[in-house]
């Protein structure tokens, strides 16, 4: 807490008070940032608000939305908007108002949401009853990867649904382990699915935050008629598909790029 004086000519009748610590005194280690907070999917947190406040306005690309309603130290607000697919930017304003006039306490740091996708997915139509799977390779728009060996963190791979498996080739750390192998591979049966059944959305993976593909490459056998894929397209959602009706229809979710199809160890 700092005091700060000003005194007139005859110095007994002019004074200042700055008594907000959390913009008069300089932040350190100690002091708590008041900032919005991306949950990675569909909620923006506000956090270490000031006890005084009484009123967050929250801009979005410079729009204002509804206020933020306070909960102690903390506001969050869920909105739609935040999934559509497109970069936003948030800002919020936090005040303190006193007989309807509004004394502006914190102006958050901007939070540059990222364009993307949260989950990614493949679909895959496949060349005949036993598809094979040998490695996925992303490259995102800002120069990282989704890949092995050069990877952002990414949750490992999941099912659509209990698929089967040939051979039991149902191990799915086989999507990132670097190697395009033959005996690495994944190996779905499909003699049991319908032929409607066939072209889906095979398995997923949670980034934890958006992720903006800019191209990719997955890796299957060469055969023409069977083991293969004739298309391998990426997918991808904001919205946890364990909420979809059936994670297997591409439907479900958003188409994103063609993946280049190469074979066994090619590149
Ligand atoms: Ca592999």
């Amino acid at each position: 807490m700092q005091t700060h004086f000003w005194y007139n000519g005859s110095g007994d009748n002019l004074k200042f008070q700055f008594d907000n610590p959390y913009y008069v005194v300089a932040r350190d280690s100690s002091v708590a940032v008041t900032e919005l907070i991306f949950n990675g999917s569909d909620t923006i947190n506000l956090v270490n608000i000031p006890e005084d406040a009484t009123k967050v306005e929250l801009f979005r690309n410079g729009i204002q939305l509804d206020d933020m309603v306070i909960d102690g130290t903390e506001a969050s607000v869920n909105s739609t908007a935040i999934e559509d697919n497109y970069q936003v930017v948030y800002q919020a304003f936090i005040y303190n108002v006193v007989n309807d006039v509004k004394y502006l306490l914190i102006e958050t740091p901007v939070l540059d949401i990222p364009f993307g996708y949260r989950y990614l997915a493949f679909y895959g139509e496949p060349s005949g009853d036993l598809p094979t799977f040998q490695e996925l390779e992303l490259t995102l728009t800002n120069g990282t990867y989704i890949k092995y060996g050069n990877r952002v963190d990414v949750v490992p791979p999941v099912e659509t649904k209990e698929w089967e498996y040939h051979l039991e080739r149902n191990d799915l750390s086989d999507i990132f382990d670097g190697d395009k192998a033959w005996n690495d591979r994944l190996m779905y049966s499909l003699y049991n699915e319908t032929s409607s059944n066939r072209n889906r959305v095979r398995f997923y993976f949670d980034c934890t935050t958006k992720r903006d593909v800019q191209s990719g490459a997955f890796w299957c056998y060469p055969h023409p008629t069977d083991h293969s894929w004739t298309i391998g397209n990426l997918y991808g959602t904001n919205t946890d598909p364990l909420n979809f009706t059936d994670a297997t229809s591409p439907t479900e979710w958003t188409y994103i790029i063609d993946l280049t199809r190469y074979t066994l160890g090619s590149s």
